[in-house]
């Protein structure tokens, strides 16, 4: 089982900065968690971060025949992108769409997703852990569907 996970724009600055509201450990401690959470369930996990929409779109599309399920938190381009939603959609696999904050909690210019209707959950609010449940989430959705 092949899961590819995408961590949006300025999510390299996780544990450097604004731990109030994004936490204090830093993406590599969170990859290094879910590297040791995916080789327990057996799952091939790629990972990947981007400042950038079009290398988002691009990596979305070139994993097409390689991942089976796509757990992405796409940042602030959660409220902007149109091309990353549709290269969601494009390549027809399941996608849980990640969120460190509550972000109907926060500002609302970040209460509306254009990812989440290409997805087949939501799960933010829980910091890192978010990321955790996500996982689990597209393990089950995946060893159900086999
Ligand atoms: O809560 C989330 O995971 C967000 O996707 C984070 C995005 C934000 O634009 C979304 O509305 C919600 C922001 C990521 C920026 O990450 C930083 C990390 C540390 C310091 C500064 C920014």
């Amino acid at each position: 089982m092949n899961i590819l996970l995408i961590h949006g724009p300025n999510l390299q600055l996780l544990g450097k900065r604004q731990p109030e509201i994004y936490g204090r450990q830093t993406l590599a401690d969170i990859n290094s968690h879910l590297r040791e959470i995916a080789s327990q369930r057996d799952v091939e996990l790629k990972v990947l971060q981007s400042n950038h929409e079009g290398e988002i779109v691009t990596a979305i599309g070139d994993n097409i025949d390689w991942a089976h399920g796509i757990l992405i938190n796409p940042a602030a381009y959660t409220h902007t992108s149109v091309a990353i939603r549709d290269a969601l959609s494009a390549v027809n696999l399941p996608v849980i769409e990640i969120h460190l904050s509550n972000i109907y909690a926060r500002e609302p210019f970040r209460h509306h997703s254009y990812v989440s209707p290409v997805a087949v959950g939501i799960i933010g609010g829980f910091g890192a852990y978010s990321y955790d449940l996500a996982l689990d989430a597209m393990v089950h959705i995946l060893r159900e569907k086999t």
